[in-house]
């Protein structure tokens, strides 16, 4: 997969050469390119930000260098990257999209500060390509950076080869739309702490109906919505949802 990430600090990235996503970099599974806005601009105080029109706090980033720079970087002749823009105002990300976006070919992001991009700049990208406005969650960043971060790791260890063992994509939490139940290593006991004994039973069956029910009452107790979001027709009359 192409990734390109547009930004004024384009150091926030640096994480991106570590461990896993490191990795899928320096294979070529991942292709990522991350560009300093500020290329684009031709003033020579490199400007990106201007006040609001209407008025209120705090700045908006001019559209000229994030036209520029979509232009350069998804040519109207090319065939479109999906454009995806942290805001607090997107659609939240999900474990679901995730999966989306490792299935692009192409992903462009545009990391906007202050008080966002000037609404033009994302109007006119969607006459080119699919635009989608995305959000972490319910509070405010002071940028796109940190998320951009968050979603490409995400959606960096669902690419094909990427996890050694891809049976663990396949219990984690949000893969059923359920919490994970806890998990145990060695020693047996630590500081007079047992591990459940029905893991330590060989017990296959018993196992995966003990982990099915921690799975169940955990996110009751965490994620009500979840659970109250699970089809009926996926639980089994032996789900205990105490
Ligand atoms: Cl994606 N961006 C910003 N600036 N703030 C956020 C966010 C994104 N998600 C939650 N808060």
């Amino acid at each position: 997969m192409r990734v390109d990430i547009v930004s004024i600090f384009p150091e926030y990235f640096a994480p991106l050469d570590l461990s896993l996503v490191g990795r899928a970099r320096a294979n070529g599974t991942l292709r990522l390119v991350v560009h300093d806005l500020r290329t684009w601009t031709h003033d020579v105080h490199r400007t990106v930000d201007d006040t609001p029109y209407g008025g209120g706090p705090g700045m908006v980033m001019r559209p000229e260098p994030w036209g520029a720079a979509l232009d350069a970087l998804a040519p109207p002749e090319a065939p479109p990257p999906r454009l995806l823009v942290p805001s607090p105002a997107g659609v939240p990300f999900t474990q679901a999209l995730a999966h989306e976006l490792a299935a692009e070919p192409r992903l462009l992001f545009a990391c906007g500060r202050y008080e966002g991009i000037d609404q033009r700049v994302l109007d006119h990208a969607a006459t080119r390509m699919p635009v989608t406005e995305v959000s972490l969650g319910d509070y405010v960043l002071f940028g796109g950076e940190v998320a951009v971060l968050v979603i490409l790791e995400a959606m960096t260890r669902l690419l094909p080869g990427v996890l050694g063992n891809a049976g663990s994509l396949d219990d984690e939490s949000h893969a059923h739309g359920l919490l994970e139940a806890p998990m145990y290593t060695k020693p047996a006991t630590w500081r007079d702490l047992e591990v459940p004994a029905v893991l330590r039973s060989g017990d296959h069956g018993r196992i995966a109906r003990w982990r099915r029910d921690e799975a169940l009452a955990r996110t009751g107790r965490r994620r009500p919505d979840m659970l109250a979001a699970i089809d009926p027709g996926s639980l089994d009359k032996r789900d205990v949802t105490a």
